[in-house]
């Protein structure tokens, strides 16, 4: 698929959670590709270090990394401030990786000089702060959720019958139950204005949004390529978008169905019309 690529001031993405069975990683591919900036805030769950294990990683997740190296390369300036997932990184706060900038926050300054804070958020949420386990023991199993839906999938492929999603409801309805999300985004809230910052941008609880208070305060949560495949992009004016980004099949490159190249035969066969 070839598009224009967008030219934009910053780009802030989050919750790739490479290595994880849901993420989507050829979308993530197809959107780096197709974006040109100045800033790449990479802000948390960007690897899946709790899920991910030998076999599951593949050489496109690999290439997702090759990608932002190089954005870092040509000259964008690449961020990362990890979330609980790729929590391991956080032991090189305040390290460089090959170009990229490795800190628990960051300050992003717009072009009008407003301060925005960058973190990941996971500290605001108590549902993984305080019950960290039982966050660790959910996201195995939407992981095996996820392997049976592709399982079953596969099958309904075979027998010519349309793809279901059994996994992101079964997610709705444990964040619903484990996180109050009111909570979590005006604890993250107050944290930012208590530190004098015009808003805060932040992921993981894989809701994309822009929302602007009374006060002009901004609460940007980026969203996630595992359900939504969503990023914020600043363009050079400083006005923020939210940007869904049309996602790729990933999984079931299946042949077209019998009935299907029929009808194309028939309408191949069909005499122009003038
Ligand atoms: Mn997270």
């Amino acid at each position: 698929m070839t598009r224009k690529p967008i030219q934009c001031r910053s780009v802030f993405i989050s919750d790739v959670h490479l290595g994880a069975v849901g993420c989507k990683v050829a979308s993530v591919q197809d959107f780096l590709k197709n974006v040109r900036c100045e800033n790449l805030y990479l802000v948390g769950d960007i690897i899946d270090g709790w899920v991910t294990r030998e076999k599951r990683w593949k050489q496109e997740h690999s290439n997702i990394i090759r990608t932002i190296l190089g954005m870092a390369q040509e000259g964008t300036r690449v961020c990362y401030t990890p979330g609980n997932h790729d929590a391991f990184m956080r032991r090189l706060n305040g390290f460089e990786l090959g170009f990229v900038e490795l800190e628990h926050e960051f300050v992003h300054i717009q072009p009008d000089g407003k301060e925005l804070l960058v973190v990941h958020g996971d500290l605001f949420d108590p549902s993984s702060s305080k019950h960290a386990w039982l966050a660790w023991l959910g996201a195995w199993m939407y992981e095996y959720i996820q392997l049976f839906n592709n399982g079953l999938n596969k099958r309904r492929a075979k027998n010519r019958r349309r793809r279901i999603d059994i996994a992101a409801p079964v997610k709705r309805l444990c964040k619903a139950i484990f996180t109050r999300r009111d909570y979590y985004d005006l604890l993250l809230i107050e944290h930012a204005r208590e530190q004098g910052f015009e808003g805060v941008i932040c992921g993981h609880v894989h809701r994309p949004e822009i929302r602007r208070l009374e006060d002009d305060f901004f609460y940007i949560n980026t969203g996630d390529w595992v359900e939504n495949c969503t990023a914020v992009i600043e363009h050079f004016d400083g006005s923020l978008e939210l940007i869904y980004w049309e996602p790729l099949l990933e999984m079931e490159r299946t042949e077209p169905r019998p009935a299907m190249l029929r009808l194309r035969g028939l309408v191949a066969s069909r005499p122009e019309v003038r």
